[in-house]
């Protein structure tokens, strides 16, 4: 297999999050976004869509989207489930992840995305090119605040998103955090319970991925 990666960036690290937490090792190519290699035809033969991460089966089979790769690479390395051990946790894992995406990841891309300077008329990853929105980076600056304040009020009474479950659900909540302070969000020191709950995922071996 061929992991397409960027170090410096976060759905990529997603998937790396997930493969140190399994001990899994990958021959990984590094794409550079900054200097716009998911452009160059040698990638896009990999994935027209120009984003990372994907990942290339020996078979020549390619998978892209996080999710997509996170939840093939934990079911062929069944060790250490992290999508869920019994169908109702994989469903509750799904649906803590999707939020966790739809709330946190995309609001840290609103905000990042229609804001710097370097991602004029790049507003969106892919393929097609958006020119920003202030009013998208505000708007996301603020779903970041409501991310923050709901996750405190869910890890008041819950250790993980999912019951006392580490799953790939926390590792993309995890990232998010790291990725909100690239708009200079970081957790409020009032949110005593995200905190508690990023000091714990934070000091895992794997949160260095
Ligand atoms: N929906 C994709 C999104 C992946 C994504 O946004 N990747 C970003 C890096 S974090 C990217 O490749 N950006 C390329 C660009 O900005 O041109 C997934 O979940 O894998």
């Amino acid at each position: 297999m061929r992991f397409y990666d960027c170090t410096t960036a976060p759905s990529p690290r997603r998937v790396r999050v997930l493969m140190a937490e399994k001990g899994i090792e990958i021959d990984t190519i590094q794409i550079d976004l900054f200097k716009g290699e998911q452009f160059s035809e040698a990638f896009k033969k990999v994935s027209p869509l120009s984003e990372v991460p994907v990942l290339v089966l020996d078979d020549g089979t390619t998978i892209t989207q996080v999710n997509a790769i996170s939840r093939y690479l934990d079911e062929i390395f069944p060790e250490n489930p992290l999508h869920g051990r019994t169908l109702v946790e994989r469903a509750r894992v799904d649906s803590a992840n999707s939020w966790v995406q739809m709330n946190g990841f995309a609001a840290g891309a609103e905000a990042f995305r229609n804001f710097t300077p370097g991602f004029k008329n790049r507003a969106m990853p892919g393929p097609h090119n958006y020119s920003q929105i202030p009013e998208l980076a505000e708007r996301g600056l603020l779903r970041i605040d409501h991310f923050f304040a709901d996750l405190d009020a869910h890890f008041e009474s819950n250790e993980y998103l999912v019951d006392d479950y580490f799953s790939v659900a926390d590792i993309s909540a995890l990232v998010c955090v790291d990725f909100a302070k690239w708009v200079k969000k970081r957790i409020p020191e009032d949110h005593k319970n995200l905190l508690r709950w990023y000091d714990q995922v934070n000091q895992r071996p794997s949160a260095k991925a």
